[in-house]
């Protein structure tokens, strides 16, 4: 009895076809752009010291941050047309400024390093009005 292995291996030759992509001779590699990373808008003391913010009539504040150097800081809230605001920063929650329609007020804090949440307490301001201050 024989028994016969009829083993014969197949080879099986994948042939891959490479595609060639040729590129157009620019003499510049491609690059691939970075996304655009867009920053927040900042608000920092003007050329006179004075940190200012505006609390629009769509109940937002404009910047919706800030940043200013540690020790005193004079702030300036101006109201747009229509409403009132007020100005409280960190969590003691004092009051920096309030402002009528159309008008503006100022007020001094001295603030240390570290973020501080600046928000309008007016009712139903809070929840759009809140931006953070950055001290450093
Ligand atoms: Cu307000």
């Amino acid at each position: 009895m024989t028994v016969r292995a009829a083993a014969r291996p197949r080879t099986r030759a994948l042939v891959l076809a490479a595609t060639v992509v040729l590129a157009a001779c620019g003499g510049e590699p491609e690059t691939v752009a970075p996304p655009v990373v867009v920053p927040a808008e900042v608000g920092t003391p003007d050329d006179d010291g004075v940190l200012r913010v505006v609390g629009t009539d769509t109940l937002q504040w404009e910047p919706v941050g800030l940043a200013a150097p540690a020790g005193e800081i004079r702030f300036e809230l101006r109201c747009e047309e229509r409403v009132n605001h007020n100005l409280v920063v960190g969590e003691d929650r004092a009051l920096v400024a309030e402002c009528g329609p159309g008008s503006s007020d100022t007020g001094t804090l001295t603030l240390e390093p570290g973020e501080y949440l600046y928000v309008c307490t007016i009712p139903g301001h809070e929840s759009s009005m809140r931006g953070t201050l950055r001290v450093e």
